[in-house]
């Protein structure tokens, strides 16, 4: 079939059968993705057999709450990312910290301090080594804010998140900080292993299809919201990890692998108050104006809340 005979009958489906007063967005994008979904069927010849086994994947995907799995891993979470990045340079907005997806498994609702954050509930420490993270949140003038909220969260030993994996203890690895009178927070926690896609799960079955693995490197998420500026969404990688430049979800930017400084000084450790030698990573936050021309950070999605 032609394009144009699709164009056509999608518009006789979608548009020409409105018989009230239609949500002219959401028509527009309908029309949009169901002709590219049939001319996809036509060029590629799907078969019904096909279509039909789609359709049973992404039913069964969205019964085990994958979705939100497989859209960064398609790709598509940075897509929307490198868009709001394009969008940036064009209103002329540089200085920020580099954005960074925000993934499926932040969960609101995580305990509040200023300054300082412990975020392990201390079950993992003769796991892994300790770490700290620590810097200063900045304005575009430079300046250091007091009082902006950096909300951190981060996995486990074995790459799972508190709340998704129940035998962790509430809000264990998510905190969030109201940074002292010179801008500045320290989250105190234990370094964190990769996340892995459920190997029996929707995702994983699609990727292996692709040939692809469904690993992340070890990595800490974080949402900074100043006063009168624009939501920061961001994440960094940990160096050297194995899979730093192949994430399957692509959350990786150059911007974004901090240094990590291994600190075995006994007066270092006495003063940090843990026995062993511990993991130190510098990272400041640079946050921008809202600006009309730009897209906001507020993003509207469903998160959970504990
Ligand atoms: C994660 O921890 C994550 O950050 C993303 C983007 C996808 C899956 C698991
Ligand atoms: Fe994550």
């Amino acid at each position: 079939m032609e394009h144009s005979t699709i164009d056509q009958m999608v518009k006789k489906w979608i548009v020409d059968a409105a018989d009230r007063p239609a949500n002219p967005r959401i028509q527009e994008i309908t029309v949009r993705l169901v002709a590219d979904l049939c001319k996809a069927i036509e060029d590629l010849d799907i078969s019904q057999t096909e279509f039909w086994k789609g359709m049973e994947f992404l039913q069964e995907a969205g019964k085990r709450h994958e979705l939100g799995l497989i859209v960064p891993g398609l790709g598509l979470e940075r897509f929307l990312d490198d868009r709001a990045d394009e969008a940036d340079a064009k209103a002329g907005i540089t200085g920020g910290t580099q954005r960074c997806i925000e993934g499926p498994l932040y969960v609101a609702g995580a305990p509040e301090s200023v300054g300082f954050a412990r975020m392990d509930d201390g079950t993992e420490v003769d796991k892994t080594e300790p770490m700290f993270i620590q810097g200063t949140v900045y304005g575009e003038d430079g300046k250091p804010i007091a009082n902006a909220k950096v909300e951190a969260w981060h996995a486990n030993t074995l790459g799972s998140y508190s709340y998704f994996d129940k035998t962790q203890s509430p809000f264990n690895l998510r905190r969030t900080i109201f940074t002292d009178s010179d801008g500045r927070f320290t989250f105190q926690s234990i370094m964190p292993n990769g996340y892995g896609c459920p190997p029996d799960g929707s995702t994983q079955a699609w990727l292996d299809q692709l040939g692809r693995h469904g690993n992340r490197p070890a990595h800490v998420h974080f949402f900074v919201t100043a006063p009168g500026h624009r939501k920061l969404t961001t994440q960094f990688n940990m160096e050297g990890d194995e899979y730093l430049w192949t994430d399957f979800a692509f959350a990786n930017h150059e911007s974004l692998v901090p240094p990590i400084k291994r600190i075995s000084d006994p007066a270092e450790m006495a003063k940090r108050g843990v026995n062993k030698p511990f993991a130190l990573i510098d990272f400041d936050f640079h946050v921008v104006k809202e600006k009309a021309a730009a897209p906001t950070g507020d993003v509207d999605r469903i998160r959970a809340a504990a």
